[in-house]
Formats: structure tokens, C-alpha cells, sequence
């Protein structure tokens, strides 16, 4: 399609992948996804965080075990094999969350930025990590990434990709501001991420409207404060039985939502004639990052982790 500045950008959120389900029919479910995505005029398809699985950190087993069902051990491989070649077939790039095993022994939660060739040009391991690595048989369901996963070795790189800058984060990712604001400052118009949100916490009280809020809170704020676009694809619906929020959303640099899922159950594609001069004004004026940033106030951000105890 369209000028330089222009891409035409897809979100493909799913329906549940249940523990049950094939991973041929999983796979089916992401081809038809992305032969919509070309339909609709997309030259990039943003699947979701560990598409190709259920999302299995809420269940506790060992990790031979783990690795054995949901970790990709090369990528691609036989099983994805045909993602790729529909993808190189159709002339779009796509960008997909799995479970990684490496060669080496290592373990993490990754993401992938394919070209229309199906050439991987660019990869993002994650880096926040939410939930524990113990078993929690109280709760309502485990969250078992610090167990599985070790924290992304790779940074927040950024690619040029189709005549832009883009970057990649995942999940949890999103509710940090040094997460775009790194990819921000290396010029990223574009920063792409899947999720699995349930609707429910596991382990503290929040009213139920709060995890849909959070979800838009964050990556609106990212969006506005970074002057890029972001698209977040997630999963909805009860996969084994716990909700997953969806409302996978295409957001401006502005920071208004221009694309959303509206379905609770289903896969669904949401499509945006995304404009990357739409980024150059608010990068001009008010997020001219090299004009107003502070950074000799900024030290503490890289100094310090926790939070400074309360002074009684
Ligand atoms: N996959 C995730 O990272 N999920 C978290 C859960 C723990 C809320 C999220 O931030 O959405």
C-alpha cells in the first residue's frame, strides 16, 4: 500500500487456545487471521503473547514437563513451518509471542518481528516478569513466569521495519513507562505487543472494571508520552476456564484508541491505515525529548529499583 509514511496494520486477537485444543487447530485459527489481515490491506499482523499455547504459567509442573508441551525449541519449526510460508505466499510480516527454549539451555518469554519474506529481522525477550516462582496452591490459579521464564536478556532494540522504527514489548511489559520511553528515545514510531490478561487477579482484591482500565491506561500513556503508535494484541474469553480481558487496541500517537476489539469469545482482526507523520507534531512541540528532558533529575531511575521506605 500507501507512502513511506504510511503501513497498514493489523491486530489479531484470539478467542481461548484451552489446554486441550490442537496445536494444528491453533495454527489454523492463525492463518485464517492473517489471510484476513492481507484481505483487509495490512502489511504487519500483531498476534499475541504464547499464541501458540494455552497460557500455561498458571498451571504448576516441572519444567521438563513445560518444555516438552509449550516451549518452541527452534523457531521455526515444523509445527509454525506454515505461518512462515503463508506469510512469505501473502507478502506480510507479522509479529507473534511463544515460549522459547534455547540451544543453550535457557528459557524465555520472546516475541518475533517477521518480514513479508517470513525472515525473522527482529526478536524481544521479556523483560518484567510478573508473578512468583513458588507454587501458591491457595490461589485461584497460578502465575508462574518467575518460574519458567528468566528476565529477557536482549533490551528494548528497535528495527527499521517498512519504512519506520519500530520496537517490541510483552504483556506486563506495558505497564512500566521506561518501556517505551527506551524505545522512545531510540526513535521507535511503532511498538508492538501481545498479551494474556485475565480479568481477575490472582492474588489481591481489584474491582472488576480495573483490569480492562489498566490495560487502556497503559497503553494509551505510552502512546501519548512517546508520541508512537502501539498496537497490543491480547486473548479474550475463558480460556480453561479463566477470562482473559481482549479489548486489543490500535493506539495513536495522540494517544486515542483508533481501532478496538469489540468481541468477548472469538478471534477477531481489528485493521488501521496507520500515518507515522501523525508522530511529528507532538515530537516537534510537546514530547521533543531532546528540547525538555531532564535527565540530571532522572538518576534515580536507573539508580534505585524499590521504592524508598516510608518514613514513619
Ligand atoms: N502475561 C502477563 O504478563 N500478564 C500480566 C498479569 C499478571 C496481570 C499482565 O500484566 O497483564
Amino acid at each position: 500500500m500507501t507512502s513511506a509514511r504510511k503501513m497498514g496494520l493489523a491486530v489479531a486477537q484470539m478467542g481461548p487456545v484451552n489446554s486441550t485444543d490442537s496445536r494444528a487447530g491453533t495454527l489454523k485459527r492463525l492463518l485464517d487471521m492473517l489471510r484476513e489481515a492481507k484481505g483487509r490491506g495490512a502489511e504487519l499482523a500483531v498476534f499475541p503473547e504464547l499464541a501458540f499455547t494455552t497460557f500455561f504459567p498458571r498451571y504448576w509442573m516441572d519444567q521438563s514437563e513445560a518444555v516438552a508441551r509449550y516451549f518452541e525449541a527452534a523457531m521455526p519449526n515444523p509445527d509454525v513451518q506454515p505461518l512462515f510460508d503463508e506469510a512469505r505466499k501473502l507478502g506480510i510480516g507479522f509479529h507473534i509471542g511463544y515460549a522459547e527454549a534455547t540451544p543453550d539451555g535457557h528459557f524465555f518469554n520472546t516475541a518475533i518481528l517477521v518480514d513479508k519474506h517470513a525472515h525473522i529481522v527482529g526478536k524481544y525477550r521479556k523483560v518484567h516478569l510478573p508473578g512468583h516462582a513458588d507454587h501458591r496452591p491457595s490461589y485461584p490459579f497460578q502465575h508462574l513466569e518467575k518460574k519458567y521464564f528468566e528476565v529477557g536478556d536482549l533490551g528494548f532494540k528497535t528495527w527499521d521495519f517498512l519504512n519506520t522504527r519500530v520496537g517490541m514489548c510483552i504483556c506486563n511489559d506495558r505497564r512500566w513507562p521506561e518501556t517505551y520511553r527506551v524505545m522512545g528515545l531510540q526513535g521507535a514510531e511503532l511498538v508492538m505487543l501481545g498479551y494474556n490478561t485475565p480479568s481477575r487477579n490472582n492474588s489481591y482484591h481489584e474491582a472488576p472494571h480495573l483490569p480492562d482500565f489498566h490495560h487502556l491506561l497503559s497503553i494509551q500513556a505510552g502512546a501519548y508520552q512517546n508520541a508512537m503508535w502501539v498496537a497490543a494484541a491480547g486473548k479474550v474469553g475463558y480460556e480453561d476456564g479463566i477470562h482473559m480481558i481482549g479489548g486489543s487496541a490500535i493506539v495513536a500517537p495522540d494517544g486515542e484508541i483508533v481501532a478496538k476489539a469489540a468481541g468477548d469469545t472469538d478471534d477477531e482482526v481489528i485493521f488501521f491505515n496507520v500515518d507515522f507523520a501523525r508522530c511529528d507534531g507532538p515530537r516537534e512541540y510537546m514530547f521533543n525529548f531532546a528540547k525538555h528532558r531532564r535527565t540530571e533529575h532522572y538518576g534515580l531511575i536507573v539508580e534505585q529499583t524499590g521504592m524508598a521506605e516510608r518514613i514513619a
